[in-house]
This record gives C-alpha cells, structure tokens and sequence, in this order.
C-alpha cells in the first residue's frame, strides 16, 4: 500500500549515516511517519516532530526560570537552512529589560546523533540586547537544537532553546 516508503527510510538512512560520521543513531526520529507529507524527494523528514520549532520571525523561548528571555529576531536565511545561517538575536530579562554585552553562548547540537558542530558560532553583542551571531552552521539534516546560554551574576547560566528540522 506504501511502496515508496521502505525505499525513502533507506535513502534516509544512508544519507543521515554517511554525513554524519557517526553510527549511534542515524536514524531521523519517528513521529511524521504517518502524516504523509508531500514533498519531491525529500529523504529526511523531521517537520511533524513534536519538538521542533515554527520558524517565525521575533520566536522567543524564555528560560526555565523566567529570568531571561530569548528572541530569535531573524534567521537568515529563514528558516533556518542546511549550512551556514546567521542569526539575530535579542535577549531581556524577565521583565523585559535588555541584556547587553553578556558573554553569550550559541551552541547548535543534533540531540538523535549526540553531536554538535566544528564550526563554533560567532557572537557578536549590539546595543539594546541585540547580537549578531554567524556562522550558526547546520550541516546535516534532522532536528537541531540550538541552545543559547546567558551567563548569570552567581556563575551559571540561563538557557533557552531552539529546535529547527532541517530537511535534507
Ligand atoms: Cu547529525
């Protein structure tokens, strides 16, 4: 009844095995099995994966504790593409107020294949809570989450995260 499914999870397979080097867990996560997308000859679907992320313009995910708020101001290009992507982010605190010049970090990191990326993400503070980040670098297809850490006056750090699908 679904002839051309076992021949997309195999292309998906090895696709997802030979581009990332590692074998722990090749496979792209279930979930959007089912739902039928159409697409043309697309091998890794992660769009219906219950954890990835609507790419809007102005996304804002907070921390779990409240105290800072992350704005994913613009991705270009946008969404977020397999490859290079910059970012413009905007970060407050809790009530709103703007955060600059916080020693900001942007970690990208496949969470089914247990890898980040070589290329490190370069972070560039504005004014007013805005920084410039280059270089945020998706290189492969499935879901990635993108964490952005704040560093907090008592030596830890606030959190927020995203997560894109990135089609291959
Ligand atoms: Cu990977």
């Amino acid at each position: 009844m679904w002839p051309r499914r076992p021949l997309a999870c195999l292309a998906a397979l090895a696709l997802a095995a030979s581009a990332c080097g590692d074998d722990t867990s090749p496979a792209p996560s279930g979930g959007g099995a089912d739902a039928g997308p159409v697409d043309t000859g697309v091998a890794v679907t992660c769009q219906n994966d219950g954890r990835v992320d609507t790419y809007v313009a102005n996304l804002a995910k907070a921390s779990p504790s409240g105290a800072v708020k992350v704005t994913l101001v613009s991705s270009d290009p946008g969404p977020p593409v397999r490859g290079t992507n910059a970012w413009v982010l905007k970060i407050t605190d809790g009530a709103g107020a703007p955060i600059s010049n916080a020693a900001l970090t942007v970690t990208p990191f496949m969470p089914d294949h247990g890898h980040g990326t070589s290329v490190k993400p370069t972070v560039t503070a504005g004014a007013d809570g805005r920084y410039d980040v280059a270089n945020v670098y998706l290189f492969m297809p499935g879901v990635w989450r993108v964490t952005v850490g704040v560093p907090t006056a008592a030596g830890g750090s606030d959190t927020a995260t995203f997560f894109f699908c990135i089609a291959g």
